[in-house]
């Protein structure tokens, strides 16, 4: 009976990942809700006015299509001459909002779903509304799809279990026939033997195909574009042959030894208890490789990190949840000193505003590099541990709390030289998070440029320096 529980166990994990499936595509006003606390409530409230004006019922004042526009970029529209956006932003004393060029259309609108339910929930719950949001938001039409969705989960888990019950119904039945008639009806020895090498080769046929089909779409694909990058690729191709040779021999020699002996009497194995040469060969040879590997990995590992570029740029990484930003230490290439007693709402960073070497710090959304110029990467990180990947550069570095961490690399590849190399127009480099670091950290990403040196001194001149030199240090103003 071992097999059917098996099929049944597998029939139900089906169903859940189908459940795990829906689940994540349904954008609704819980969607919303997670994205707006995550990068609006810095500035805004539903009610009140903090840097930006109240929420309230902005979904009756404006269009939703101008509501998308202004929130992915509203310097955009208000420099394209829109009436209402220059009105709005000349009404707030031309305070900045940070563009989310990042957020899709439907995450923009599951924002928008959210507002309008907060606007709509009792006044006097709504500080509190946590409750009240999800029966609001069935009455949008995104909500009720993801209604839909929930009701076809649940059907999909009850045909699940309905399935796991006559299966283990009807194994019971044969087993108690066969007990009756004396002999067992299905022989389990030989179907067990026989799914053993069905298992072989489906599973191993399914790994190489998968390899063949869709290995183009890693990122090892793209080549590295930095300098270290290439002997890093090269770690990770001789483990993987290395390994996967030995998978394919211990796989095959496991199934086909389980297939050969079954218990059908015709059959008997060796009996070997044991041979010193045998026992010595297979450990010596596995620890030696493994040696090298090991060896060779820290040698890497110590040419990667202990290099002291005095060239190198200063840039700090922040991490928090749910973002990320680079902190430019400017034309003195020192980063400033921070202190989170520091951190409010117009210094989200806590960049001391008394250090000097704050002054010309510069501090954006984007990470811009210049190609062939190394960059020394200090990260920060605000509230949990983070993790910055770097995938196209072969970087990644923890972003720990109260513990500074750093790494130093050269990237080599422009982003317009790897949109032609891949053929795609719209590739861009991207800075993720890889650490499992709370609801949205599935959308903790930044855009990373590598330009071209005019280019980048372009961009860099473009950008506002944290304290202007003219003001005193107390008036400091911070850009995001
Ligand atoms: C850095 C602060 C800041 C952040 C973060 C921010 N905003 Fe704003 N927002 C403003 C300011 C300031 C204004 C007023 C317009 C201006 O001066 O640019 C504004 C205006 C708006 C308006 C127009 C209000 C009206 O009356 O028409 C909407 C809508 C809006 N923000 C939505 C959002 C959403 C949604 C988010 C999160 C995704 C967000 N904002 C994040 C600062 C911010
Ligand atoms: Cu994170």
């Amino acid at each position: 009976m071992k097999i059917l529980n098996l099929l049944s166990k597998f029939t139900l994990l089906v169903a859940l990942a189908f459940n795990f499936h829906f689940s994540l595509s349904a954008q609704s006003v819980e969607e919303g809700k997670a994205l707006y606390n995550a990068n609006c409530t810095a500035c805004h409230a539903i009610n009140d006015k903090v840097v930006g004006p109240a929420l309230k019922d902005v979904h009756k004042r404006r269009e939703e299509a101008w509501l998308i526009k202004w929130i992915k970029n509203s310097q955009a529209l208000i420099k394209s001459g829109d009436a209402t956006a220059v009105q709005v932003y000349k009404e707030n004393n031309e305070a900045l909002m940070t563009s989310f060029e990042n957020l899709s259309d439907n995450e923009v609108k599951s924002i928008i779903a959210y507002i309008k339910a907060e606007s709509e929930a009792p006044a006097a719950a709504a500080t509190a509304a946590v409750a009240s949001t999800p029966s609001a938001g069935a009455t949008s039409g995104e909500a009720s799809s993801s209604d839909w969705n929930t009701a076809i989960n649940w059907m999909l888990f009850v045909i699940a279990i309905i399935l796991v019950l006559i299966i283990s119904t009807v194994s019971k039945i044969l087993g108690r026939i066969g007990d009756i008639q004396g002999k067992p009806i299905i022989n389990w020895n030989k179907t067990n033997s026989i799914l053993l090498m069905a298992f072989l080769i489906i599973g191993m046929g399914a790994a190489f195909w998968e390899f063949a089909a869709h290995s183009k779409h890693t990122v090892f694909s793209s080549g590295p574009a930095s300098e270290h990058g290439g002997e890093y690729d090269n770690m990770f191709m001789i483990t993987l042959i290395l390994t996967g040779i030995v998978f394919v021999i211990t796989q095959v020699l496991l199934f086909w030894y389980g297939f050969k002996y079954k218990a059908d009497g015709k059959h008997k194995a060796l009996y070997y208890p044991d041979n010193h040469k045998i026992e010595l060969l297979w450990t010596v040879i596995p620890a030696v490789v493994l040696t090298v590997l090991v060896i060779r990995g820290l040698m890497t590992w110590n040419a990667m990190m202990y290099k002291k570029d005095e060239k190198a740029r200063n840039i700090e990484i922040y991490a928090y949840q749910f973002g990320w930003n680079a902190r430019y230490a400017g034309v003195d290439n020192k980063l400033g000193a921070h202190n989170f007693r520091e951190q409010g709402k117009m210094n989200a960073l806590g960049v001391d505003t008394n250090d000097v070497n704050a002054y010309d710090d510069v501090i954006t959304n984007e990470l811009h590099l210049e190609v062939n110029q190394p960059v020394d990467l200090a990260f920060r990180a605000k509230d949990v541990i983070h993790s910055a990947l770097l995938p196209h550069f072969r970087v990644q570095m923890n972003v720990v709390p109260g513990l500074p961490t750093r790494f130093a690399f050269t990237p080599t590849v422009t982003t317009a030289e790897m949109r032609k190399k891949l053929n795609k127009p719209e590739f861009d480099y991207v800075l993720l998070c890889n650490k499992i670091c709370g609801g949205a950290h599935y959308r903790m990403k930044m855009k990373v440029v590598v330009d071209t040196k005019a280019d980048y001194e372009k961009w860099i001149k473009s950008q506002k320096v944290l304290v202007n030199k003219n003001t005193s240090s107390s008036q400091a103003v911070a850009l995001n």
